[in-house]
């Protein structure tokens, strides 16, 4: 909303033009974002805490958890209301992208609120039927997946990290993929949710990397340079990616070991979505494989663990998701953390290359 009242200001006074730059824009986007998480985090911390929003006991996982208990959770409130402002302020708002990501992190961060909610409110302290999330999950993944591939000139061939010349066209089963990785990247965070710090992390460095790579396929110039596919519209996504980025750092200021907040299936179910919205719009789907690789392997030790228990009837891991395998080895918790976030980083790097060696 900015943009569009001080832009056209230009004309009388030149200064205003610096807002026409979407580099511009994004830092500001990043500024607004940490300084409403940094002024609305601790009043909702001290609300939440006044209001009983506070995380369940729980008995089955590594006993230190228990210390855990009464964090107050559905921190992930601060982190969509900390990027969708700073997203109104200071980016187009005649950008269909914009909104197809604003409603994919609405829409999640709807599915999760009614989730922490069922869970807060029941006895059992059990929030929806898998089933149902599963259900609203696909129904917006779908409405996100048709809403893409309906936007003027969406191009259904798929990028290929390191390969520039294989680009398989899917033309319309390009939707059912899409559906595919934003559920499977929603839950994938969620199920990375167990530490402090250690889903927020991952989540802020595959933010900053598509911060560039959307400005990078939103330019036409650098697109053809490097050789990779230009999604018109998309540059403005990098205010997006600001914006969240901010309120990722933001969240994780609290978020840290020992959390006073945790964001709750509100935070890691619409981040994981809006992730994957993010990659599916700027042509790296598969990339995001790359780029997430932490979610990737949260998911993929579960699901390991699942089959082996099923079919050998023994474990492969002492507790899955992977994290808590680590903490029952004995590892302390920030060691943990840390390490996935270093891998995280350079997953990130090996990412970033993918731009040069193809
Ligand atoms: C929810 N929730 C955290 C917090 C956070 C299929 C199965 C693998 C599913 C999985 C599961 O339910 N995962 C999703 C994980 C919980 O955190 C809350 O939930 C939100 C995210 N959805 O924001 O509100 C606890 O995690 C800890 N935490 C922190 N710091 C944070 O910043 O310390 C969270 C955020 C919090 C807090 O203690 O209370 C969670 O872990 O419960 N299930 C599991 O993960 C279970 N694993 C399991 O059963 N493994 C089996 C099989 C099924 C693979 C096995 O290995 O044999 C574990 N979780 C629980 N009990 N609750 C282990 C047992």
């Amino acid at each position: 909303m900015l943009y569009h009242l001080l832009y056209p200001l230009y004309v009388k006074f030149s200064l205003f033009n610096v807002f026409r730059y979407i580099t511009f824009r994004t830092v500001l986007a990043i500024l607004t974002a940490l300084i409403i998480s940094f002024i609305l985090t601790p009043y909702i911390i001290k609300k939440f805490h006044e209001w009983k929003i506070k995380s369940d006991k729980r008995e089955d996982v590594p006993e230190r958890h228990t210390m855990k208990q009464g964090t107050p959770t559905m921190g992930g409130f601060v982190i969509l209301v900390a990027t969708i402002i700073p997203t109104f302020l200071w980016s187009d708002l005649r950008n269909n992208y914009i909104w197809i990501v604003i409603f994919g992190l609405l829409s999640f961060g709807a599915i999760g609120f009614a989730d922490d909610i069922k869970k807060l409110s029941s006895k059992n302290g059990k929030g929806i039927t898998g089933k149902t999330k599963m259900t609203f999950q696909m129904i917006f993944a779908s409405i996100i997946s048709v809403l893409i591939y309906l936007n003027p000139g969406f191009i259904t061939q798929l990028t290929v990290p390191f390969f520039k010349n294989i680009a398989p066209d899917l033309g319309i089963f390009y939707i059912i993929l899409a559906v595919f990785i934003i559920v499977g990247t929603s839950n994938a965070v969620n199920l990375t949710d167990g530490l402090d710090g250690l889903a927020i992390g991952p989540v802020i460095t595959v933010c900053a990397t598509f911060m560039l790579f959307s400005y990078l396929v939103g330019n036409i110039k650098f697109a053809q340079y490097l050789q990779i596919f230009y999604v018109k519209g998309a540059g403005e996504l990098t205010i997006l990616c600001g914006a969240m980025l901010g309120a990722g750092i933001g969240f994780l200021w609290y978020n840290a070991h020992p959390a006073e907040l945790f964001m709750g299936d509100t935070g890691s179910l619409s981040l994981g979505a809006t992730l994957a919205t993010i990659a599916v719009i700027i042509k790296q789907e598969i990339l995001l494989v790359i780029v997430g690789g932490i979610f990737v392997l949260e998911t993929i030790s579960v699901i390991i663990q699942v089959l082996s228990f099923k079919w050998r009837g023994k474990r492969v891991f002492k507790m899955a998701p992977i994290h808590h395998h680590y903490e029952l080895k004995g590892w302390n918790e920030e060691k943990i953390v840390v390490r996935f976030w270093i891998v995280s980083i350079i997953l990130a790097l090996l990412a970033l290359s993918t731009l040069k060696l193809r």
